[in-house]
C-alpha cells in the first residue's frame, strides 16, 4: 500500500505525495478581492514537495461578487484578481509545488453589505440560513436571501466557467469546485434548503442538475483532468439539512463517474468538527460507496494526524489525505510528518483576517533548530 510521501497522478497533475493542504479561508485578500504578495508568500512556505503538500488547493475564491460571503475573501472573476492569483501561482511553482483554486459561490450565505447596491444574496429558495458572516463589524446573522429565478441559473455556471478558464489563465494547475458545507452547490443538493418546484428542486435528479450543469461545464473549458470537486455529505455547517443524504449523493457519485475527474474530496462527517456524524439516526455514512461510483482519485478529510492517515491510505481507503489546520501552523507540514515530528499549535485567533501574525510566521522545524 502507498505511503503518504509517494507519488500519485491526479487528473493530468503529477503529485509529489499524497499530501493536500486541504482549503483554508484567511480573510487577507486585498482591495477589489486581489490575492497579495503575502498570500504568495504563505502559500509558497507551503509548496515544497520535500517539507510541504503534494497538492495545494486554495482557499475558497469566489466566482463573482455575488459569490462573496465573507469581508477580504479573494476573487476570480476580473483582470487584476488574475493578477493577483498569478504571483501565488508562480510562487508555488518556483517552489516545485502544485496548486489548485477552490471556485466557490456561497449562496445565501452573505451578507447584504457584501452584495453590490446592498442587494439580497441569492438561494434556491428565501429561506435564511441559520449561520453567521464575517463582515467589516464582526460576526453578524447572514442576510434574508431571494431565490433565483430560473432564467438567471445560465449565467451563474457561465461564471463558474469563466473563472475556471481565469485560473488557467492564472497559471493554476486546476480547480477544485466547492460543492461542500452550505454553501451554493450544496444548498441545491439539499431538501432542507431547496424548496423549488422547477428543474433545479424536488426530485435528486432535479436537486443535483445545478452542481453536475457545473461539472459538464467547467471540464468542457479546462478538461476534467484539471477538474476536482469537494463535498461534504453529513455536515451540518452553514446550516445544511436534507432528510436522506446517502442516496442523494450516491446519484451525485453515479453520474460524477461519467467523467474522469483528477479527483474527489470528502469533508467526513462535520467541517473541522466530529468526524462520526451518521447519515441518519443509527446509520452510518457510506463514503466508500461514492468513492466506489465516482472512480476518481480519493482525498479523504477532515481531522486527520499522521496515524489515521497512513492506516487510511494502508486500508485502501483513500488515495490522498488533505489536512486543514494543522497545515496553518506548521509550513513544513510535510517534513514533521516524515520525521513524526511534533506539531505547532494553530492559534485561531489569527485564522480570519490580520496580517503575518498566524499565518506566514509560524516557525519550521528547520527555524527551530536556528
Ligand atoms: C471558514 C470561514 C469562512 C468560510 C468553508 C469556505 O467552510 C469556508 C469557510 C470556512 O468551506
Amino acid at each position: 500500500m502507498p505511503s503518504l510521501f509517494d507519488p500519485i497522478r491526479v487528473g493530468d497533475i503529477e503529485l509529489s505525495s499524497r499530501i493536500v493542504m486541504a482549503p483554508l479561508t484567511r480573510n487577507r485578500a486585498g482591495a477589489g478581492q486581489v490575492p497579495t504578495a503575502l498570500m504568495a508568500e504563505y502559500y509558497a512556505q507551503r509548496a515544497d514537495p520535500r517539507t510541504g503538500a503534494g497538492l495545494i488547493v486554495t482557499e475558497a475564491t469566489q466566482i463573482s461578487q455575488e459569490g462573496q460571503g465573507y469581508l477580504d475573501t479573494p476573487g476570480l472573476f476580473n483582470a487584476d484578481q488574475v493578477a493577483g492569483w498569478k504571483q501565488v501561482t508562480r510562487a508555488v511553482h518556483e517552489r516545485g509545488g502544485r496548486i489548485v483554486t477552490q471556485l466557490w459561490h456561497v449562496g445565501r450565505v452573505s451578507h447584504t453589505s457584501l452584495q453590490a447596491n446592498g442587494a439580497a444574496p441569492v438561494a434556491p429558495s428565501a429561506i435564511r440560513a441559520n449561520t453567521k458572516t464575517y463582515v467589516k463589524e464582526g460576526f453578524v446573522p447572514v442576510s434574508e436571501p431571494r431565490e433565483l429565478r430560473l432564467d438567471e441559473i445560465p449565467r451563474i455556471v457561465g461564471q463558474y466557467r469563466d473563472a475556471a478558464n481565469r485560473a488557467i489563465e492564472a497559471g493554476f494547475d486546476g480547480v477544485e469546485i466547492h460543492g461542500a458545507n452550505g454553501y451554493l452547490l450544496d444548498q441545491f443538493l439539499r431538501d432542507g434548503i431547496n424548496h423549488r418546484t422547477d428543474i433545479y428542486g424536488g426530485s435528486i435528479e432535479n436537486r443535483a442538475r445545478l452542481l453536475l450543469e457545473v461539472v459538464e461545464a467547467i471540464t468542457g473549458a479546462i478538461g476534467a483532468g484539471r477538474t476536482g470537486l469537494r463535498l461534504s455529505p453529513v455536515t451540518p455547517a452553514n446550516d445544511a439539512r436534507d432528510s436522506d443524504p446517502q442516496p442523494l449523493f450516491d446519484y451525485v457519485a453515479d453520474q460524477l463517474g461519467k467523467y474522469e475527474l483528477a479527483y474527489l474530496h470528502t469533508v467526513e462527517g462535520a467541517t473541522g468538527g466530529p468526524r462520526d456524524v451518521p447519515a441518519r439516526e443509527g446509520v452510518p455514512f457510506d463514503y466508500q460507496s461514492l468513492r466506489r461510483r465516482a472512480g476518481a482519485p480519493w482525498v479523504a478529510n477532515n481531522g486527520y494526524d499522521l496515524t489515521l492517515a497512513q492506516a487510511t491510505l494502508d486500508s485502501g481507503a483513500a488515495d490522498l489525505i488533505a489536512f486543514g489546520r494543522p497545515f496553518i501552523s506548521n509550513p513544513d507540514l510535510g517534513a514533521r510528518l516524515r520525521l513524526g515530528a511534533p506539531l505547532n499549535k494553530w492559534n485561531s485567533g489569527t485564522f480570519y483576517g490580520g496580517a503575518s501574525e498566524g499565518y506566514t510566521d509560524y516557525p519550521t522545524l528547520q527555524a527551530g533548530a536556528n
